[in-house]
């Protein structure tokens, strides 16, 4: 990776240059030109009131420097910190009251064209929330659900339902500093309340109130909204899938779905293979339909559907440049505004398809629940009708990478042990053995002011080296999927000996792609089994576990970095802190967070110092843990872990089942 190149991703730096040769402006030029503001960026910019806005800048400025009312840089940088937290969690959250809302309708037979689809799954959410599901009619079931999920958005007083799915001592560490979050909005509600002009003042209150924020996000929102996923879509398991430019097909009619919502995209998985859709394609002189995603939509299909991926965050508008995308649908989060401007040069049309966002220069055709495969239908039509307006120009890019993704807490479960045995044992033996060094959530964006995805590249492949499983997703997943890291294969060119011999057992690839970024709530019930199961840590802190987005820039981001900090797992970001101008507010999140809750929140620019702190703090907690000290390719005494066959001779001796797991 040459300090040069603009992306690491697959085919991007040959797309970049391309456009460059002919004036086409993206993303890699703009963070070129544009230098981030260097009040801002340190976090000493104050624009709450309009008295302002103050910058709090100075040689000692920490201790001097005051805005108009008096409010010091540590109140600053921890009030726009705690903004930044607030805004994630709604938008992780508003994208969960959709799923929660479409359940609800499924349920009362108002949203015909969806199903429930995961009823053994809907069963182990109602078993969570105390709702009797035995003998109910599945809807029934359904419905309460729904109501009692929608419930959290709205609480005032109480307890989110899912805190009690956190090992008790987390639980206790909540309680005991006050960060149990009540119901979603009211903490965001709360938060932007805290930090209007005039209101609460001390950094460790702010923040404190921005862990609670967090936890919303991580146990309510983002959690409902994966559960609530898999119960109408399914819950993943492996699945072959292909990423990069190269899925674009020449051929075919390439409707692309980019953005966050799972909704119109499962719809369109079935619109496409209509008889009639693809005789309509064939019309119009093209072979077929390709589907393909963007961002964490792709992430959510793909999951389900093996439907491939052109990539993360920084390929959006790359994708268009290759003059392939007949129509990109775009809903909400994630979505650069130049996609407009750079489609202008090609054919393709944009989509917008929430009544929540617009962009000027774009087509809108709103999606809605209630007439999901009519709205699909217009919108394969559009991308069909637009195939023969293609043109000649454009950087085509044939190179792609196959991968496996599809790695539910479900699945990881089955794969240890089968539908009757499924456990964490095997894996929380492999980390005791030392033949797991630990594990490393690695996930978040990918960023132009860096060689995009170039560090979730050199972080993978160094881990991996020393034995530390990955559990991917996002744009981290994107970034490893294109790189051609999500293979078996991988694990056996790649990984150090002990993860190899693991991988090679349950025959997985050493990073597992876990889904979209709401879909870190997989990590948080993998951690919390993992505390049951025993051995290990009994909560989710001192767990040998780090999380680490070392290309982050979304709000989005800053709030699961958050709601794992005070979790119990120490993260890492990349990039400079946005927090750096004040040493009181970096030592909170640092220091004081892992002395309450054994998590942390670190900003690392440089990718060799992240490794070496993951390493770390993954090697303390393996000594605090009093595991053996991990040597490479020494291993201490485990159980034999169970291959496919030997899991398949299981599954026979047992009860017929239904489905996988
Ligand atoms: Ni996550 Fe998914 Fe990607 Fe970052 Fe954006 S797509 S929700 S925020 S850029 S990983």
């Amino acid at each position: 990776m040459s300090q040069h190149v603009k992306s690491d991703a697959r085919g991007a730096e040959e797309i970049i240059e391309w456009g460059e040769s002919r004036n086409i402006e993206t993303c890699f030029d703009r963070a070129e030109k544009l230098k981030p503001c260097p009040i801002g960026a340190v976090g000493a910019c104050c624009k709450v009131c309009h008295m302002g806005p103050c910058r709090l800048v100075g040689k000692n400025a920490e201790e001097e420097a005051r805005g108009v009312c008096g409010a010091t840089l540590p109140t600053v940088a921890a009030r726009n910190f705690l903004r930044m937290i607030a805004a994630g969690t709604a938008a992780h959250s508003d994208h969960a009251r959709g799923m929660a809302f479409t359940l609800l309708a499924v349920a009362k037979g108002e949203a015909k064209d969806f199903k429930i689809t995961d009823v053994r799954k809907l069963y182990r959410v109602a078993g969570y929330l105390n709702i009797e599901f035995e003998g109910r009619e599945v809807n029934a079931v359904a419905k309460d659900v729904a109501e009692k999920l929608i419930e959290d958005f709205g609480r005032q007083k109480g307890e989110g339902n899912f805190i009690t799915r956190a090992p008790k001592k987390t639980q206790e560490r909540w309680r005991k500093w006050g960060i149990v979050p009540r119901g979603v909005d009211r903490e965001v509600c709360e938060a932007m309340h805290r930090t209007n002009i005039g209101v609460d003042h001390d950094p460790d209150h702010l923040l404190t109130q921005g862990l609670r924020t967090a936890l919303a996000d991580g146990w309510l929102g983002s959690m409902i909204s994966t559960d609530v996923t898999d119960i109408l879509f399914g819950t993943p398991k492996p699945i072959k899938a292909e990423a990069s430019f190269g899925i674009f097909k020449e051929d075919e009619v390439n409707l692309i779905v980019h953005g966050h919502e799972p909704l119109l995209a499962e719809i369109l998985v079935d619109v496409v293979g209509e008889p009639e859709m693809v005789e309509y394609a064939k019309s119009k002189g093209a072979k077929g339909i390709n589907l393909g995603g963007m961002c964490c939509t792709a992430n959510e299909v793909l999951m389900r559907h093996g439907i491939p991926t052109a990539g993360g965050f920084t390929n959006q508008e790359l994708g268009i440049m290759t003059g392939l995308i007949d129509a990109m649908t775009v809903d909400v989060q994630c979505i650069m505004p130049a996609i407009t401007e750079i489609s202008k040069k090609f054919h393709t049309k944009v989509i917008t398809t929430s009544e929540k966002a617009k962009i000027k220069g774009a087509m809108h055709v709103e999606f809605d629940e209630h007439r999901a495969k009519e709205v699909a239908r217009e919108i394969v039509k559009i991308a069909v009708d637009n195939f023969p307006n293609r043109t000649a120009t454009g950087s085509h890019i044939t190179d792609k990478a196959p991968l496996v993704a599809g790695f539910s807490h479900e699945y990881i479960e089955y794969m240890q042990g089968g539908t009757w045995r499924g456990s964490f044992r095997p894996l929380n033996d492999a980390i005791i053995a030392g033949r797991v060094r630990g594990v490393v959530g690695l996930a978040g964006c990918d960023n132009p002011r860096v060689p995009s995805t170039g560090l979730h590249h050199f972080l993978a492949k160094e881990l991996i080296k020393n034995d530390i499983l990955i559990v991917s997703t996002g744009c981290g997943s994107a970034a490893c999927g294109s790189a051609g890291f999500l293979t078996p294969e991988t694990a056996l060119e790649q990984a150090g000996p002990g993860l190899r011999e693991v991988c090679e057992a349950i025959g997985i690839p050493p990073i597992l792609h876990l889904g979209a970024c709401v879909d870190n709530s997989r990590i948080l019930t993998i951690a919390s089994a993992m505390a049951a199961e025993g051995g290990l840590s009994d909560e989710i802190g001192g767990m040998p576990a780090v999380g680490i987005a070392p290309e982050w820039m979304s709000e989005k981001a800053i709030a699961i970095g958050c709601y794992f900090a005070a979790s119990g797992v120490p993260v890492i970001f990349g990039g400079d802190s946005p927090v750096e101008g004040s040493t009181e507010v970096t030592k909170i999140m640092t220091e004081v967070w892992f002395e309450r809750y054994m998590g942390a929140l670190h900003f690392e620019p440089d990718p060799e110092k992240i490794l070496a702190m993951a390493i770390k703090y993954i090697d303390a907690a393996r000594e605090r843990l009093k595991l053996r000290k991990y040597e490479p390719g020494k291993f201490g005494a485990e159980r034999v872990l169970m291959d496919m066959a030997a899991r398949r001779e299981i599954e026979k001796a047992a009860k017929p089942h239904i489905g996988i797991y």
